[in-house]
């Protein structure tokens, strides 16, 4: 798997590239997340975006979260698809059929009725940071700062009932890697029942079959979202009703990293203090699922199934959330730390450019180019850099975004790529690819 040789863009060009990749995919209403696989917004994916669109034109940034941020459910879920008008994706509006069946969702634009890793706060940072003084990041700071927290709120009411910081998802979906190998067990336990109505895929239409998850994994993925309907989207109901129900320690760091960059932006901003005390609070709490989470035998840190009521062992990047929103006893950080920059993951000799893979080249479910079971993403390892600039490790951070300035170099914007070779795969023109790589050349 020698690397083929591929053209490497200067700067000014790549940026330039990356601007043209969003202006491409801007519809008029929506920038979409990709060209032809993905032709609506995805909520993790528009927080990205907005991030990389700050650099080019921070209005335009504001109102991309904005839009986002109007499709909100009454009860203050911000759901995991708005659609636009064109199709080309399934499941689309129809199936889901949220606005025919809960009250809370908006008729208008049409929206899935499930959720994806809470992201957005740290969004709104970069905007405000990236277009201090602008009347637009005002804006967007003064009536976008509520609706997060009612994000949040929902978070907490509806993903973690009990209280225990661990949040809860529902659907592979939610933890936006949708057939990570982490999900096997528990969708294993998700049986398809005989009244799974029909469907045709699109996506394989514009990804090859083996970069894609599997028709069984297909199936299971459109089930869950017939026990859903069952239940009308009621977020309580769901909770109780759905064969998959696992405390995703993912989206566990990245709500209590977002927790805390939210209640710093209300402080600054002068929102209510009992709101910025109750997100710290929802912040420490969940750092410390996170670190109870922790396995000292993989050095990792584990999600837990639910409705198995295990811990589910397996070993993929998610593992390193602890490095996101801190808590680990300083040993452990430091030893974690150079597990995620070692010889098993971004040190592995054979890869193209050192950067964590979804999954280590050395496991043996260890897939490079099937999604979330091997590629690199460099949407991931904008995070951690984020992540690790924050905590301080600087020259980590810098060199992280060196090795992914190299991999995305040719301006191509892959979903994702090969670890060892570096090709792009899934789709190109990714928007995500391109904003994270605009945000890493400023
Ligand atoms: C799908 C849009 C989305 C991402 C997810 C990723 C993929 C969509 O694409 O899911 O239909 O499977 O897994 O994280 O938000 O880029």
């Amino acid at each position: 798997t020698a690397a083929a040789p591929r053209p490497r863009l200067g700067s000014v060009q790549l940026a330039a590239c990356a601007a043209w990749t969003l202006g491409g995919n801007d519809n008029g209403s929506m920038i979409t997340a990709a060209p032809r696989l993905y032709p609506h917004m995805w909520s993790w994916d528009t927080a990205f975006i907005s991030i990389g669109l700050a650099h080019l034109n921070v209005d335009r940034a504001v109102r991309e979260l904005e839009t986002l941020l109007a499709a909100q459910w009454r009860n203050g879920m911000l759901p995991h698809i708005v659609f636009s008008e064109g199709g080309g994706y399934f499941p689309g509006p129809e199936r889901w059929g949220a606005a025919e069946l809960n009250s809370d969702a908006p008729d208008a634009p049409r929206t899935s009725g499930i959720c994806q890793p809470p992201v957005h706060a740290i969004a709104l940072r970069r905007i405000v940071d990236i277009g201090a003084g602008a009347a637009s990041t005002a804006r967007l700071l003064a009536e976008g700062w509520p609706k997060l927290y009612r994000w949040h709120e929902w978070l907490v009411r509806h993903r973690d009932p009990h209280g225990t910081g661990m949040l809860g998802i529902v659907h592979g979906w939610e933890s936006g890697m949708d057939n990570s190998p982490r999900w096997d067990d528990p969708y294993s336990a998700v049986v398809p029942g005989q009244d799974l109505p029909p469907y045709v895929r699109l996506d394989r239409r514009v990804a090859s079959a083996a970069e894609r998850p599997s028709d069984l994994e297909y199936d299971r993925y459109l089930w869950l979202i017939e026990e859903m309907r069952k239940v009308r989207y009621d977020a309580a109901q769901v909770v109780r009703t759905s064969s998959f129900l696992v405390g995703d320690v993912f989206v566990t760091a990245v709500f209590a990293l977002a927790s805390e960059v939210l209640a710093t932006l209300g402080k600054e901003s002068g929102q209510p203090a009992w709101q910025v005390r109750q997100l710290r609070g929802w912040a420490h709490r969940s750092r410390r699922a996170v670190v109870a989470a922790y396995s000292p035998q993989t050095g990792l840190a584990r999600d837990y199934d639910r409705r198995a009521n295990r811990w589910l062992t397996t070993r993929t990047i998610a593992g390193f959330a602890p490095l996101l929103c801190g808590g680990l006893d300083a040993e452990d950080e430091a030893a974690m730390l150079a597990r995620i920059l070692g010889p098993d993951w971004a040190g592995h000799p054979d890869l193209f450019a050192a950067i964590p893979p979804s999954v280590s080249p050395n496991d043996p479910g260890f897939r490079p180019r099937e999604y979330w079971r091997g590629p690199v993403w460099p949407v991931i390892a904008w995070l951690f850099g984020w992540a690790f600039e924050q905590r301080g490790w600087t020259d980590e951070a810098s060199r992280l975004r060196a090795e992914c300035l190299r991999l995305t170099g040719d301006g191509a914007f892959g979903e994702y790529y090969h670890p060892l070779t570096g090709e792009p795969l899934g789709s190109r023109h990714q928007s995500w690819t391109a904003t994270v790589v605009l945000d890493w050349l400023h």
